[in-house]
């Protein structure tokens, strides 16, 4: 049996939106999906119960930072990612290219790999297509994501073109790498930036090494949402239908509806949490920063549509006072929220599918959320 196995169950008739199923060694999830990110193996101030309740079958974590801290061996020691950090639902692990590219100091890419100095002591470190594999492999994830190298989406066109056909050896080299393909289902990153051949070059050059699923990079980098959608309907198609196709970095609501209007089955993206820290939620009526002064007599919920953990139970002027008294707990009731939101937004949106209308959810939805364009 292979580590992984994409259903693929509907289409909608009017969009190419996808309705499925993902099985991993730790359960099944349903797809579109949206993955809330847990960097340190830990999704910031929530407890692996509550991402269970809220209906998160998959979270993601990070190569770089788990190797850097506490080293991949101190968790396999621990018998895996999953009981390190008593989680029993699937794990994906990015593959630490891209947190290199945005974290580390002095990056210098090679052919054979990245040196860099890591940004927690400024330490030198190499991370090779294969040491990202045996990372990966003694991390133990479900799913698990080849060195790549995400090049800014306004590079040149030469330097992407060099960049994506690294990126492909990289892939096949970590593949040969893999020690644990029964487990563990590697997927491979298309690249490309903004450009249609190139991309083109680097799906057909995935797609070639037959990998169990397919991950979309190199978009949400500062190209305007016109751009990343233009790109990923030239893409998507270039995808095998019968696997999964994962967009990365990517979760705002208006994009994760785009997304999966596009075929897109698997999201990720740190912005519920880290927007919630800072005192943003997300609600059935656009943003609300409800650390504002007009918040503090507020005794509604954040979203009166949702009935979340928090919704139910707290108010706004409540969460507000929290926040501007630095309380954890505030922090922990809007980051519940606003994970919620994102998961019970996909739920929406996997019913819409079923039901052939995600045309018109995205059009009810928008007319709501503040930000529509036809
Ligand atoms: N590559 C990898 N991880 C990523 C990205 C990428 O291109 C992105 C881009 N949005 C987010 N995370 N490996
Ligand atoms: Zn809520």
């Amino acid at each position: 049996m292979p580590a992984l196995q994409y259903h693929l169950k509907h289409i909608d008739k009017h969009s190419g939106a996808r309705l499925g199923e993902i099985v991993t060694p730790h359960g099944t999830f349903p797809t579109p999906m949206f993955m809330p990110v847990g960097t340190q193996a830990t999704v910031k101030t929530l407890a692996p119960e509550e991402l269970k309740t809220m209906g998160a079958g998959v979270i993601l974590a990070n190569t770089y930072h788990l190797w850097l801290r506490p080293g991949e061996d101190i968790v396999e020691e621990a018998g895996g990612l999953h009981r390190f950090m008593n989680w029993d639902q699937g794990i994906l692990t990015d593959s630490g290219g891209f947190q290199v590219f945005s974290l580390a100091k002095n990056r210098d890419i090679t052919e054979e790999g990245v040196h860099f100095r890591n940004h927690l002591n400024g330490a030198k470190m190499f991370l090779s297509p294969e040491k990202a594999i045996a990372i990966e492999n003694a991390l133990g994830p479900d799913i698990m994501m080849s060195l790549d190298e995400c090049p800014p989406f306004f590079e040149s066109y030469d330097y992407v073109k060099a960049s994506v056909a690294r990126t492909s050896r990289w892939a096949e080299r970590g593949l040969k790498a893999h020690r644990n393909p029964e487990r563990q289902a590697l997927f491979g990153i298309v690249q490309g930036a903004g450009f249609r051949d190139l991309r083109e070059q680097s799906a057909k050059d995935l797609v070639s090494l037959d990998f169990p699923g397919y991950s979309i990079g190199g978009l949400s980098v500062g190209e305007s949402k016109e751009e990343m959608n233009h790109v990923l309907d030239f893409t998507v198609p270039l995808l095998p239908a019968d696997k999964p196709r994962y967009l990365m970095g990517v979760g705002s609501p208006d994009a994760l509806i785009d997304g999966v209007l596009r075929g897109i089955d698997m999201f990720d993206c740190v912005l519920p949490t880290r927007i919630a820290r800072k005192g943003t939620v997300m609600t059935s009526h656009g943003r609300v920063v409800v650390k504002n002064a007009q918040y503090a007599r507020d005794f509604t919920p954040l979203d009166d549509n949702c009935d979340c953990y928090t919704c139910r139970n707290y108010t706004r002027a409540y969460i507000r006072h929290l926040l501007k008294a630095d309380e954890s707990f505030g922090e922990r009731l809007t980051s519940y929220h606003n994970v919620y939101f994102l998961l019970h937004l996909m739920k929406q949106v996997r019913e819409a599918i079923a039901r052939d209308e995600l045309n018109d959810f995205r059009q009810a939805f928008f007319e709501q959320y503040g930000y529509f364009k036809p």
